[in-house]
């Protein structure tokens, strides 16, 4: 067996990979058999989940990050499963049954999945999407139908198959120990409740008990259109404002269960990433601002009186508009049209998609996941390496993995494994910090930027040097003075990550 490296996200993968190859002929069969399957998913894109709530938004803003209406929306049998969107060399639809067996279907005219497959529903797994979509070479989407829903047969396929896809070679107790998604976007709607809180541990669950941490979670706060200003102290009757406001009081909630809560309006991203967006709409708008004040605030009030005022726009180009961008977006657009009456159909977009928020929430998946794929995969093939062994009720073979393990995680290059396992460890719980020493080891998982990881943004780098090795030189000491073992174990790996930022920061001079 040879490994893929010019595939691999990176040489921590590598080196995990490596670990599995070099062990493969030293355990069982079923655990080389599951070793086989971490190395499949080593190679491929880091797998994201999109979870929350049914009828959250999840497939709205998976189609507005894929830049396809390709996910079905709102109803439909589709809604109900799993669905991976990877990347392939041309469209293509599988349904993947329970029994393995695959179909394949063609798309609809408008080049989404049908939403009613026209097979036995029961019987599928889930659906594997692959579409020729340069957003998917490094990164595998799966919408999912709602964890923490009341429909308990769609909870029961999001937790079962997550992440499934594996070839039907391993037993159910080795799938689920590679099965699970490597990193989730979390998506909430105003009011995160106390179940929000248990679907970020379904989450954890289906990950096959991986943690969800800052480290491979992100939550957005979605419809931040249809929030009531009026309710958001602070706010200043701005919806944008109240957004941003509800989404940091949120964070509060969730954190450091997931890195950040950014608002956004997946709907309008949708309609202005896909194309949904048309330069007939622009001119309707056009249209629409011309009306006199009075006809156009009174419309503005509420959906129905949108669609049912009288007014010489036709109610179905209304109602599509409506549909589209939502009062929101509706008033936003003629906002700028106001501001400048002869703005083309393509500012328009633009700026209805600055108004989404999409650009930062693609910011974010970039700074947390994209740019550490290699480190969230590696640590993700670590755990299922360890799970396999430990499924395998072999206390030799475990043993041996164990100090592979080991021997891997002591060399200088394994640091960026080390400090994620550490993150997840803390923001987690498992070990217990003081307040102030959790946010400051979790910064390091806040940002790519030194400056941001030492919380001393747009400092000069001689006071960012001084204070990185003050800081490593305290948690030095608190790893042999005021600490439990497993504080000490982290903050050993605190330590070396100071000591690194300063060598960085040096190097730069
Ligand atoms: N107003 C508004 N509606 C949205 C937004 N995002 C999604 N929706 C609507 O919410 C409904 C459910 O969306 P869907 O993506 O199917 O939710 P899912 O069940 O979580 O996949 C659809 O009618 C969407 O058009 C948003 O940001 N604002
Ligand atoms: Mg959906």
């Amino acid at each position: 067996m040879t490994t893929q490296a010019q595939q691999l996200a990176g040489p921590l993968s590598a080196a995990v990979a490596n670990l599995c190859v070099g062990l493969q002929p030293q355990v069982s069969p079923a655990t080389a058999a599951g070793f086989r399957e971490v190395l499949r998913r080593l190679s491929a894109p880091l797998q994201v989940a999109v979870a929350g709530r049914i009828k959250s938004g999840k497939s709205t803003l998976v189609n507005a990050l894929i830049g396809r209406r390709v996910a079905p929306t709102d109803v439909g049998e589709c809604t109900r499963l799993v669905t991976r969107f990877q990347y392939g060399t041309v469209d293509r639809i599988e349904v993947v049954f329970t029994d393995g067996r695959k179909q394949v279907l063609p798309f609809e005219a408008n080049g989404s999945i049908p939403p009613d497959l026209g097979v036995e529903i029961d019987q599928v797994s889930h659906i594997e999407a692959y579409l020729t979509n340069a957003v998917l070479r490094d990164l595998t989407v799966i919408d999912t139908p709602g964890l923490g829903s009341l429909d308990a047969a769609s909870v029961a396929r999001t937790e079962a198959l997550l992440g499934a896809g594996s070839d039907g070679e391993l037993d159910p107790v080795s799938r689920n120990a590679v099965a699970g998604a490597e990193a989730v976007l979390y998506v909430v709607t105003q009011g995160v409740r106390a179940d929000d809180q248990q679907a970020l541990a379904a989450f954890t669950a289906a990950t096959a008990s991986r943690e969800a941490g800052p480290v491979n979670a992100i939550a957005v706060l979605n419809k931040a259109d249809t929030i009531a200003a009026e309710t958001v102290e602070g706010s200043n009757g701005d919806t944008w404002q109240a957004a941003v406001l509800l989404a940091e009081r949120q964070a509060l909630t969730l954190k450091p269960r997931v890195a950040d809560v950014l608002p956004v309006i997946g709907l309008v991203a949708e309609s202005t990433e896909t194309g949904g967006f048309t330069s007939a709409d622009a001119d309707v708008l056009r249209r629409l601002a011309e009306l006199d004040e009075a006809t156009r605030e009174t419309m503005l009030l509420s959906a129905d009186l949108f669609v049912s005022w009288e007014c010489e726009v036709p109610v179905g180009t209304r109602t599509r508009l409506l549909e589209k961008l939502d009062l929101y977006g509706i008033r936003k657009a003629l906002e700028a049209v106001d501001a400048e009456p002869a703005i083309t159909a393509g500012a328009l977009r633009r700026k209805l998609l600055d108004a989404s928020g999409l650009d930062g929430v693609r910011a974010k998946l970039n700074a947390v996941f994209r740019s550490r794929a290699d480190g969230i995969k590696a640590a993700a093939a670590l755990a299922s390496v360890t799970s396999l062994a430990a499924a395998s009720g072999d206390a030799n073979e475990r043993q041996r993995v164990h100090d592979a393990i080991e021997v891997l995680l002591a060399k200088p290059e394994a640091h960026q494994l080390r400090l994620l396992e550490a993150l997840t460890l803390v923001a987690s719980g498992a070990v217990a910090m003081p307040n102030d020493l959790v946010e400051e080891v979790l910064r390091f998982g806040s940002s790519p930027d030194l400056s941001e990881q030492l919380g001393l943004r747009g400092r000069p780098p001689q006071e960012l040097m001084a204070y990185a090795l003050e800081r490593a030189g305290w948690w030095r000491s608190f790893a042999s003075f005021g600490a439990t073992p497993a504080q000490s174990r982290v903050a050993h790996v605190v330590h070396r990550a100071y000591f690194l930022i300063w060598q960085q920061l040096r190097g730069r001079r």
